[in-house]
């Protein structure tokens, strides 16, 4: 018999239909599903995740990968994306062979919504066209909102792509990692540290809009972490994204070649945590695309959400 598709939604998950769904599925799939609260945003809402793998409640010595989503408030269709995993991750368990091994030997984990206090600002009152929400919702000197993606603890505001002006809708914040979501973040990947060895092997770190696979650096144009890997390593890291991107029809690139841009993710979790790290762009030329492409933009990535989680044991990163 085929295997059990997920329903794809029909419309954008607000922030409380996300944590409903979560609970659905914890309460479905209780042997391989389990939620977790990674800590709360400044408005005091819980940043939520899924962690997949079997006997979820254990720890066990199995490759990690990290998903988050959402973390720009108004990219609507990256949640879907996170929900859409999390959706044939569990229902697919036992049902196709490729889905069963990887939840078998990896620990996933996967935040929707990274940003909530800014995704309940950009849906309310509209939730088809929403307000234009990048940010997270803390107040500064002179404005609202820090853009989370410009603070992070990596050569935060080295280089470009990030303002001082808290006005601007790259805000990079008064200090690195000065906001809480990306304190918890960066917290969430510190606890991810088990012996000495960081258990996360890869991150994508999910956004739209402009059909892209990035990798770092965004900083810099060069693509070495200083004194670091090998060669081998820094090349099977751009091959893994070349790969997903030939299998979504994306363009792969590395960040900088975009524009440079200091105090991402990426940039932090690949030169500070040596996670091989990247950013995926989806479909769409506005945030607010109809919920009706929902479906076919959300299953265009099945195939390399799946590659990448199955690279979480390239020998690079045991
Ligand atoms: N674009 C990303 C941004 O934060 C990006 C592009 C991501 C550049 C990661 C460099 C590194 O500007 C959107 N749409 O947010
Ligand atoms: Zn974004």
């Amino acid at each position: 018999a085929p295997a059990p598709q997920p329903r794809a939604a029909t419309s954008y998950h607000t922030y409380a239909e996300t944590l409903a769904e979560i609970d659905q599925v914890v309460a479905n799939y209780p042997q391989i599903a389990r939620k977790f609260v990674a800590g709360k945003s400044y408005q005091g809402r819980d940043i939520v995740g899924v962690k997949i793998s079997d006997n979820v409640a254990a720890d066990e010595a199995e490759p990690e990968v990290l998903y988050i989503a959402n973390i720009h408030a108004r990219e609507r269709l990256t949640n879907e994306q996170a929900l859409y995993l999390i959706g044939i991750l569990t229902k697919e368990y036992n049902a196709t062979s490729r889905i069963t091994n990887i939840v078998n030997s990896r620990e996933i984990w996967i935040i929707p919504i990274s940003n909530p206090d800014g995704q309940v600002y950009d849906m309310t009152s509209d939730t088809s066209a929403g307000r234009m929400w990048r940010k997270n919702r803390r107040p500064n000197s002179t404005s609202t909102g820090t853009d989370l993606n410009r603070n992070f603890a990596y050569r935060w505001g080295c280089c470009g792509g990030s303002s001082g002006n808290g006005a601007s809708e790259t805000y990079r914040g008064p200090s690195a990692e000065s906001e809480p979501e990306t304190k918890v973040l960066a917290n969430f990947a510190r606890s991810r540290v088990v012996g000495g060895v960081q258990q996360l092997k890869i991150f994508l770190d999910i956004h739209s809009y402009g059909e892209l696979v990035l990798w770092p650096f965004g900083y810099t144009y060069a693509n070495t972490v200083p004194g670091a890997l090998s060669a081998d390593e820094e090349a099977t890291h751009r091959t893994i994204g070349r790969q997903m991107a030939n299998s979504n029809g994306y363009t792969p690139q590395q960040a900088s070649d975009l524009y440079i841009t200091d105090g991402t993710t990426d940039d932090w979790f690949w030169g500070n945590q040596r996670i091989f790290s990247y950013t995926f762009e989806m479909y769409g030329s506005s945030f607010y695309p109809s919920p009706s492409v929902i479906e076919r933009e959300t299953s265009r990535n099945r195939d390399a959400l799946l590659t990448l989680t199955e690279y979480a044991d390239c020998p690079y990163r045991a």
